[in-house]
């Protein structure tokens, strides 16, 4: 089976970004079409990808479509059962399918306040006491994925899993604006700047992308920290 996805810039679009980790990260080869977002041409090239509206979409040769990160992550993990998107014991599993979906439903404070920007690191950046509770709420959803973990690793489960896919924009967000973390978080963002596919991935968009202004903080810049 061939994949094809539809991701939009990959040093901003997060979701682009979760979409094509269930692929990379899994590795399960997938042919990958850019639409650049925030021009006119970007609806129109949505039209030929379905009913879908937004990045990510994926399409598999048999001409099912995922128009969103979620379902990629349910399609691939049916079609390819033993790729390891999900964990393989229950609990664990059950756990991990529920941090992603929380994940894609919510942190909507955390998701505003501080845009994906693999570009640059933010300096100065306050957190609001809102997006201090969402970040508190991301800890406390690691610490108890890794309380199931059933594998070594610096994973959330142990082992790679969707639900590292779905928190990677996460990670970077916290990379990205030094966001305040206890060190187990820290530990696990760590993992993600040192993971070979979202580092190919930053190194693509690093290479391809515009800047985009209206992902300016108007705020001091360091370079972001991914050797
Ligand atoms: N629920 C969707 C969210 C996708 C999404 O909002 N993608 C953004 C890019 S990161 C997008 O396409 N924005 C363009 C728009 O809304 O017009 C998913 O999980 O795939």
């Amino acid at each position: 089976m061939t994949y094809d996805i539809l991701i939009g810039d990959r040093s901003y679009s997060s979701w682009s970004l979760r979409g094509w980790l269930l692929f990379a990260a899994f590795d399960i080869p997938v042919s990958v079409h850019l639409n650049e977002m925030y021009v006119p041409a970007f609806a129109e090239t949505l039209k030929d990808w379905g009913p879908a509206r937004t990045v990510p979409v994926a399409r598999a040769a048999d001409g099912a479509l995922w128009t969103d990160s979620l379902a990629i992550a349910e399609g691939l993990a049916e079609r390819h059962p033993a790729a390891g998107h999900w964990p393989s014991e229950p609990r664990a599993r059950a756990l991990a399918r529920s941090l992603a979906a929380e994940m894609h439903a919510g942190f909507g404070t955390l998701r505003g306040a501080c845009p994906m920007n693999l570009r640059v690191q933010w300096r100065g950046f306050e957190p609001s006491q809102k997006v201090r509770a969402d970040l508190a709420r991301v800890e406390t959803l690691w610490v108890h994925a890794r309380g199931l973990a059933i594998a070594d690793g610096p994973w959330l489960f142990g082992t790679y899993s969707a639900a590292d896919a779905f928190f990677a924009p996460v990670a970077m967000r916290i990379a990205g604006y030094a966001l305040p973390m206890g060190d187990a978080a820290r530990a696990y963002v760590d993992a993600h700047l040192s993971h070979a596919p979202l580092r190919a991935w930053r190194a693509e968009g690093e290479a391809a992308d515009r800047t985009l202004e209206n992902y300016d903080m108007g705020l001091p810049t360091a370079p972001f920290p991914m050797a």
